[in-house]
Formats: structure tokens, C-alpha cells, sequence
């Protein structure tokens, strides 16, 4: 339980409510974590296709002024033989833009040796091939050159850290996985809720639906709860609990948005959770009912003890 809980502080630092200069955030405050979708999404993009275009944008902001004489109108026009073709070229992890023959701009594979070098072990990450990598820009660098292969196909980013022994989980530990974890998305809602001052955390339908959550008496508050008291309480709070599993599900469900979680939609959740809670690959494996790979809202949802007749795809959005 304990590490459920420092789980969630973990992410709750990085940004529930990002820390701005004017103002600074007491992190003891903090009772529960982050979405960690919201936190963690730009390192696990593996499969996500970026559209590889060029936006040309302001190019007078970003050229060099061949002239200090030359007016910015003019500027437009020369500049665009100065311009760096890579300068608005997004390239997916692993890839860097390279500018070819004819001066467009194309995406490569990076090669490892050009990532930093990780600042301490914490920054390794253990690939799907139990193999530590020294950070994820060298998995993503590794997984690029093996493009094409069975094996880079298989290729994916397990979980955050060096790779370890990870013990198996037993049939009862893998039952308490859902009780903790819904009454945390419940929490983070609640929090998500309660510092959405600038309205930007949430939708104003999604406020609506946690409002009502926020606002019930009967809500069991954040804390290091007794697996019975969760337990006790899903069975007396069940309504609590069904908008907080479909949030989570839209929040995963990002590339495509269809209604079904790849490996990599689910990695931003899964990633950082499995060094700390060992149920958490064999908790995401039985959820995927039919074994073909994606996890549907139904299945999700039957995974949380969600009833059928509560299964919403308007939740979700
Ligand atoms: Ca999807
Ligand atoms: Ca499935």
C-alpha cells in the first residue's frame, strides 16, 4: 500500500498542478497523484505516427537576417533559403530530422550515441526484452534501427528504471489491484476537480460529473485505506466509482481515439506503475478478455467491476 501511495505522490510533483514560478506548490498538500496520462504521454509516443510536414509559419521570426539593413518585409522571401527545413518537422521518438538532397527535410533514426547521457538510474528504462536501456531516448533510437524486424516489432517500453525481478502475483493480490486503483482515479479526479481554477483540467461536462463525487457526503476521502474498507465502500458507493474508470479510459485513448487501448496507449498508466506494483502487467493482461492485444471499453471496464448496463461510451469523452 505503501508504494501505491508513493506512487502517487510521484506523479502528483510532476503535474497536477504544474508548479508556476508565482505559484509555488506544497507538495505536502498533495493527497493524490496526477493523471498519469497527462504526465507521462510525450515519452511513450513508440507508435504514434507524427505527421511528418513542414509548417511554414513566421518565417520572419525564424530566419537569419541576412541584412541588418533589410526590412522585415522583404525578410520573408530571402529568408526562406536560410531557413532550416527542420526547424517545424516534427519526427517521432527515435527519429531526428535530416535535411536530403534536394534540401527537404526527412526523418532518421537517431543513433543512440547522440542521446544524453541519463543524469542517474532513475532515467533507465527496461524494454520488453528485459534489457535496461540508459534512458528512453536510447530505446527509441534502438527500436528505430530494428524497424521493419519481428523483433523491433515486439519492441516495446515495459516500465520505468533499470529491469529487475519483478515477483509474480498471486491470485489474490492480483484481486486487491482494481480496488486500490479505482478508489486513486476516483481521488484524482476529485483533486483534478478541486484545483481547476483556470478550468483547463477538466471539460465542463467532465466538472459536472465530478462534481456530484465532490460533492457526496458519503465519499471516502484519500488515505491508506484497508483493502475492506475499499471494498465496503465500492459495494455501498458503486455510482462513485463509474465516471472515474471511463475518464481514465478516455484519457488513454488517444491514437487512435476508437474505443480500444494499444500496448502504447496504455504504456503512460502501465509504465511507471510496474516496478512499484508487480500485479500490474498480469492486472492489464487478464483485462484484455478475447487476448487480441487491446484492451475495448468493455473489457476495461468488466476489469474495474464496472456492471455491463453502467458501460457508457459518453462517459469516456
Ligand atoms: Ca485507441
Ligand atoms: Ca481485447
Amino acid at each position: 500500500m505503501r508504494v501505491w501511495i508513493f506512487f502517487l505522490f510521484c506523479l502528483a510533483g510532476k503535474t497536477l498542478a504544474a508548479p508556476t514560478e508565482e505559484e509555488p506548490v506544497v507538495e505536502e498538500e498533495l493527497e493524490v497523484g496526477a493523471n498519469p496520462v497527462q504526465v507521462e504521454t510525450g515519452e511513450f509516443d513508440e507508435a504514434i505516427e507524427v505527421v511528418e510536414d513542414v509548417i511554414a509559419e513566421n518565417l520572419s521570426a525564424v530566419c537569419i537576417m541576412p541584412s541588418v539593413a533589410m526590412q522585415e518585409r522583404d525578410c520573408d522571401n530571402v529568408c526562406r533559403l536560410y531557413r532550416n527545413p527542420c526547424l517545424n518537422h516534427h519526427c517521432k521518438k527515435g527519429k531526428v530530422c535530416e535535411v536530403d538532397d534536394s534540401n527537404q527535410p526527412m526523418c532518421v533514426c537517431q543513433d543512440p550515441l547522440t542521446c544524453p547521457a541519463p543524469v542517474g538510474d532513475f532515467e533507465h528504462v527496461c524494454g520488453t526484452d528485459n534489457k535496461t536501456y540508459e534512458s528512453s531516448c536510447h530505446f527509441f533510437a534502438t527500436k528505430c534501427s530494428l524497424e521493419g524486424t519481428k523483433k523491433g516489432h515486439k519492441l516495446h517500453l515495459d516500465y520505468i528504471g533499470p529491469c529487475k525481478h519483478i515477483a509474480a502475483c498471486m491470485d489474490n493480490e492480483l484481486n486487491e489491484f482494481p480496488l486500490r486503483m479505482r478508489d486513486w482515479l476516483k481521488n484524482v479526479l476529485v483533486t483534478l476537480y478541486e484545483r481547476d481554477e483556470d478550468n483547463n483540467l477538466l471539460t465542463e461536462k467532465q466538472k459536472l460529473r465530478v462534481k456530484k463525487i465532490y460533492e457526496n457526503e458519503k465519499r471516502l476521502g484519500a488515505g491508506d485505506h484497508s483493502l475492506d474498507l475499499l471494498a465496503l465502500d465500492f459495494e455501498k458507493n458503486y455510482n462513485m466509482y463509474i465516471f472515474p474508470v471511463h475518464w481514465q479510459f478516455g484519457q488513454l485513448d488517444q491514437h487512435p481515439v476508437d474505443g480500444f487501448l494499444s500496448h502504447t496507449e496504455l504504456a503512460p498508466l502501465r509504465a511507471p506503475l510496474i516496478p512499484m506494483e508487480h500485479c500490474t502487467t498480469s492486472f492489464f493482461e487478464q483485462c484484455d478478455a478475447d487476448q487480441d492485444k487491446y484492451i475495448a471499453l468493455e473489457e476495461w471496464a468488466n476489469c474495474f467491476g464496472i456492471k455491463e448496463q453502467d458501460i457508457d461510451k459518453d462517459l469516456v469523452i
